[in-house]
């Protein structure tokens, strides 16, 4: 039993520790040790937050508008402008992509006045250590390009390169030719331009971060290695498609991609098999960087599954010298230059040829002055005679 002087001398004990711990508390060092402790708790929820968000795909990362106001109050032009810095100092990492309805192209221009016609950009303040031409083939697909173009034009600002985009619009209602296109685009945008870097990308992918430079590798290089359809991660070793990236030199070592691929599905695994038949290998950036949100869409008409690309597939090595850049046939139905983009109508003729339409195509209409092409979307039929004829003889 505690006698009533202990139970004094225990109080007392007590008092005094609290005493002690209420004088430690009330120290300066004291508050900065808790803030310490309490930023650390929070850093380890937001990087758990972030880690979360990366894996499901939900929205973080900054605008990608941020900070690009800066840039241009840089002094423009003349001799003594110096070379811009390896890395660019407005590159931030994740950027954020939604897409609001309501977009207009208007407003996508209005979002960047330093972009001039056809598309094309240089940084005001510095020069460029690169050149880069965006090579998008296209159809019906006006809405998803409005998009891309909302977010890749201050995603290459942010990069600091000199760079052009090209759409490739295919003429008519006959199947879609992703590659062919891509070959018409590759020499429409060097015919322009001595472009160091071609960026081959499909219309309805928008890049995730700003890390995922648009420059080429010293082989061929393979950007869309994260997609969110994919669960941000490659579907297979040898996938090749979205969006890649090819010097001039690669693109011809590999004589450019099939022209006979029509319909959906196998052209991008033939033009991977190109790059190693070509004496190159396939580089990636990292999972964390090459991301890429895809804009949900129905199946495409006039882009049906191709049901011989398995037969074609297995020809590649028999193929890729015979069909290509060196074989590639195309007419030219109009080419403008609008503010946001080059906008190419291209008639790249059909399975069965050039000129050789298919039955059930109505009978050529008589040549047309202008071409009568103001738009991104295509006439249905393209003028028998049109502007410009290629065919290359190498
Ligand atoms: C593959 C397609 C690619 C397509 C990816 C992703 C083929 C060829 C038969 C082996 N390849 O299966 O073209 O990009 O899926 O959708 O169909």
């Amino acid at each position: 039993m505690f006698s009533i002087q202990s139970k004094w001398r225990y109080l007392f004990m007590f008092l005094g520790i609290q005493l002690v711990v209420m004088a430690l508390l009330s120290r300066e060092g004291y508050h900065k040790r808790v803030t310490y402790f309490i930023r650390i708790f929070r850093k380890t929820e937001s990087t758990v937050l972030m880690a979360r968000n990366h894996t499901t795909g939900a929205a973080v990362g900054a605008d990608v508008y941020a900070n690009l106001s800066r840039m241009s109050k840089g002094h423009n032009g003349g001799d003594d402008m110096p070379f811009c810095p390896k890395t660019s100092p407005y590159i931030g990492g994740p950027i954020h992509v939604s897409f609001p309805s309501g977009l207009t192209l208007a407003e996508v221009q209005r979002k960047n006045p330093t972009v001039v016609r056809g598309g094309r950009y240089r940084p005001p303040d510095c020069e460029a250590l690169h050149r880069t031409a965006i090579i998008i083939p296209h159809r019906n697909r006006e809405h998803h390009l409005k998009f891309l173009l909302y977010y890749l034009h201050p995603f290459l600002q942010r990069q600091q390169l000199n760079y052009g985009i090209y759409v490739i619009h295919q003429a008519g209602n006959y199947t879609f030719n992703r590659a062919k296109l891509m070959n018409v685009g590759f020499r429409e945008a060097m015919r322009e331009e001595d472009w160091d870097c071609l960026f081959f990308h499909d219309v309805d992918l928008i890049p995730e971060d700003d890390r995922n430079t648009y420059t080429c590798d010293s082989n061929p290089k393979h950007a869309a290695i994260a997609m969110d359809k994919f669960g941000y991660k490659l579907p297979y070793k040898m996938y090749f498609g979205g969006v890649s990236a090819l010097t001039p030199l690669h693109y011809l070592k590999m004589n450019g991609f099939p022209n006979n691929y029509w319909g959906w599905g196998g052209e991008d695994d033939d033009i991977g098999v190109r790059v190693s038949l070509g004496g190159m290998y396939i580089t990636r950036p990292s999972l964390k960087v090459g991301r890429y949100k895809m804009i949900k869409h129905k199946l495409d008409k006039g882009n049906d599954v191709n049901p011989k690309r398995f037969n074609m597939l297995a020809k590649t090595r028999q193929t890729w010298k015979l069909d290509g850049m060196n074989t590639v046939e195309y007419e030219i139905v109009s080419r403008e230059y609008l503010p946001l983009y080059t906008n190419i109508t291209v008639n790249i003729g059909t399975e069965a040829g050039l000129h050789v339409r298919p039955p059930t195509a109505p009978p050529p209409k008589p040549p047309a002055e202008k071409p009568a092409n103001k738009t991104a979307k295509g006439p249905a039929n393209p003028p028998a005679k049109l502007k410009e004829d290629h065919k290359t003889t190498q």
